[in-house]
């Protein structure tokens, strides 16, 4: 796909077309895969136990499009996640002990224990939150497209969400004004037939989200959201656009959640035939599928895995060893120093 460079105040910023991975690159990849795998699925068994506070939602089974996205942006990024980021913030690299901890509420979480699951933020990383409130993060990350476009910046914004947020005003609004703007966001939508335990097809006359952007005159293009190998090529070409400055895109990738809504949702909504359809389309067997045609060895891909899983055992052991916030730190990062000198008992 041809662009034109983008301007940057003085600047001109040359992009080029993002080359093609190599096979220690899908190796990497293949590994951060695992890696999300392992996570969600220690997340799953101690939430199970009682070990983790609030309802986690789970990305099993939608790893591919982390990966295959993150794999092309820079920690100057910056990503906004939804309620399902476990697996956006661990492709983005944040530290995998960090992320784990603060899920449990642990004092050596990455935002100290204060957010948990669905507030999980890194800034350092360009991780800028996940959040509860469906759509919520849409404007938020057009607008820390619009503060890099302003400062003259080549760095770009992404935001993951699901098909349900598409129902939301927030996300029209949002679009309308990025492509007014022409500003450098990726919308990423992970459409996983679902809301909550509602169908797309019974919530929404809409099949395909691409649709939406029609009207605004936004690029968009729905992706099989399970082959990593699109999921890559396509993000790469959509964001090396978004770098050149050719305004938003949107990025539908059909996907499956493997999991329930949540950790404890029995689905009584989904019949076992869709249960094992969807897990005969899981995104790592099929990236290991592809390695082997090319000629990587199966033991060499068993191993990456499992190398993969005792990284994660071994991050989950020193999250769980860590102690929780103390209480008596419970209004600490509530107010800056500042606005609390003066106030007095
Ligand atoms: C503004 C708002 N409305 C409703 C909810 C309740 N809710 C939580 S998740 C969810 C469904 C989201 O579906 P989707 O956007 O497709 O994401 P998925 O869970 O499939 O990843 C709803 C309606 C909420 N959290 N926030
Ligand atoms: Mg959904």
């Amino acid at each position: 796909m041809a662009h034109g460079p983008r301007e940057l105040g003085s600047e001109v910023v040359t992009v080029n077309e993002p080359a093609a991975p190599t096979l220690s690159d899908w190796k990497r990849m293949y590994r951060a895969l695992w890696r999300i795998r392992t996570f969600e699925g220690q997340v799953q068994r101690l939430a199970a136990a009682g070990e983790v506070p609030g309802f986690p939602h789970l990305s099993t089974g939608q790893e591919a499009v982390a990966v295959g996205v993150c794999a092309h942006l820079t920690r100057e990024d910056t990503l906004f996640t939804s309620h399902r980021g476990h697996g956006h913030t661990l492709a983005k690299g944040s530290d995998v002990q960090a992320t784990f901890a603060e899920i449990l509420g642990r004092s050596n979480g990455l935002c100290r224990g204060r957010g948990g699951s669905m507030h999980v933020v890194d800034v350092a990383n360009g991780v800028l939150g996940a959040t509860g409130v469906v759509g919520g993060n849409l404007p938020l990350a057009a607008g820390a497209a619009w503060a890099a476009q302003a400062k003259g910046k080549a760095s770009i914004s992404v935001v993951f969400f699901g098909d349900g947020a598409t129902g939301a005003g927030v996300f029209h609004e949002t679009v309308n004004l990025a492509v007014l703007w022409k500003l450098p966001v990726l919308f990423v939508c992970e459409n996983n037939g679902y809301a909550e335990f509602t169908s797309r097809e019974e919530h929404s006359n809409v099949k395909l989200v691409s649709a939406f952007a029609t009207p605004y005159g936004m690029p968009a293009k729905t992706i099989d959201g399970n082959d990593l190998l699109t999921v890559h090529a396509e993000a790469g070409d959509a964001i090396a656009g978004l770098r050149r400055g050719s305004g938003p895109f949107l990025l539908e990738c059909i996907t499956y959640r493997m999991a329930g809504h949540f950790v404890g949702d029995a689905q009584h909504y989904r019949s076992k035939e869709e249960l094992t359809a969807i897990k005969q389309k899981c995104p790592i067997e099929r990236l290991k599928r592809h390695l082997i045609d090319r000629g990587v060895r199966e033991t060499e891909l068993d191993t990456i895995g499992e190398e993969a899983r005792q990284e994660v055992l071994q991050a989950v052991a020193r999250a769980r060893a860590a102690p929780p916030p103390d209480p008596s730190t419970v209004l600490d990062y509530v107010y800056s120093a500042p606005a609390l000198s003066g106030i007095s008992g």
